[in-house]
């Protein structure tokens, strides 16, 4: 089963322009309690390098184009995400890393939680070991 979850998010589209609504529990698989945005970031720089013990995440990159990287211990892959109009599900248990942001990305993150640092993996070596005593894998 591959790691790469997208949705497509239906755009109201009219001669005016575009338009995408996100609602809890309706387009997005879960209650929204947290929305947060990355921009600005240098094209060279690679982020993220943690999985979450249980948050689910929608990642949309609302302009430009950057990677990401999943890996479940087992495999990894990436995609491209370059359209409002998609969005990655991440769910508990997954590496994450971001890169290759083309210089005006904006990504916009839909979170099932509110920010909690104890629910961040941010050692892979433990990430390993987690997935290992929950038997994910
Ligand atoms: C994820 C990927 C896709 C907060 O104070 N509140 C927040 O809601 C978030 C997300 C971060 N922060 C603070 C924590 C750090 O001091 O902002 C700083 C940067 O966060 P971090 O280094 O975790 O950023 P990324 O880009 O590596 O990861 C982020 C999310 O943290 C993470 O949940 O899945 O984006």
């Amino acid at each position: 089963m591959s790691l790469i979850k997208l949705i497509q998010l239906k755009s109201h589209g009219d001669d005016r322009g575009q338009l995408i609504s996100l609602e809890g529990n309706r387009n997005i698989p879960f209650n929204i309690k947290r929305v947060y945005y990355i921009y600005e970031t240098l094209t060279d720089v690679r982020r993220g390098f943690h999985a979450h013990k249980s948050l689910e995440q929608i990642l949309i990159c609302i302009y430009g184009s950057c990677s990401i990287l999943l890996d479940d211990g087992d495999k990894k892959e990436t995609i491209r995400l370059n359209t409002p109009n998609v969005g990655l599900y991440i769910g508990a248990m997954l590496w994450r890393e971001m890169f290759d942001f083309s210089k005006e990305c904006v990504l916009m993150v839909l979170a099932s939680e509110h920010y909690k640092e104890e629910d961040y993996i941010r050692n892979y070596t433990r990430f390993l070991e987690e997935l290992e005593c929950a038997s994910y894998v």
